[in-house]
């Protein structure tokens, strides 16, 4: 069965807040070309740019979005912004850089008040961020939840072939 989003309009919208966290979030948009799930890109600042910010968030759904995965790094307001102003779920990647290394992204981002989640993955942690929308997106679609069965069994298999080859390394 294939999946239902094969072929339609963005359904994920990565949200850079500056084009120097571009390398980390390639893993994100690797991740989601594997799984054939579309997807749109751009560069955001919740501090440089906070009106754009704002509209992309409460037009998103409209657009056709069903995920939001926002990277940033430093005082990292832009995933919590996004979430403030949209319904649809928000993945903040909080990324490494800057005096304190991305503990401060991290904080930003996980620490977000009631009644406005993010869901915070680990520090430079854009492959997770992928999955995770793309587990949510599965939810309602059969094709893309076999994917994601197949991608997991792929991870098992990999861990079988790397015990096989120490235990015979140990063996020597
Ligand atoms: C954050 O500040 C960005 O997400 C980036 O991680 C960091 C530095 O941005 P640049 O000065 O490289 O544009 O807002």
């Amino acid at each position: 069965m294939a999946s239902k989003i094969e072929g339609t309009g963005p359904v994920v919208g990565i949200v850079l807040g500056s084009d120097s966290d571009l390398p980390v979030m390639e893993e994100a948009v690797k991740v989601l070309r594997d799984f054939g799930v579309p997807f749109e890109i751009g560069v955001i600042s919740a501090h440089r740019s906070p009106r754009r910010a704002v509209d992309y968030a409460a037009t998103a759904e409209e657009r056709g979005l069903q995920v939001i995965i926002a990277g940033a790094g430093m005082a990292a307001h832009l995933p919590g912004v996004l979430a403030a102003c949209t319904c649809l779920p928000v993945i903040g990647v909080p990324l490494q850089g800057g005096a304190l290394n991305g503990v401060d992204a991290l904080y930003a981002i996980v620490q977000m008040p009631p009644g406005v989640p993010v869901a915070t993955v680990a520090v430079n942690g854009a492959l997770n961020a992928a999955l995770l929308a793309i587990q949510m997106l599965s939810l309602g679609d059969a094709g893309l939840r076999r994917q994601f069965r197949a991608y997991k069994e792929r991870l098992a298999e990999e861990v079988a072939v790397k015990s096989a080859s120490l235990q015979a390394k140990m063996q020597q």
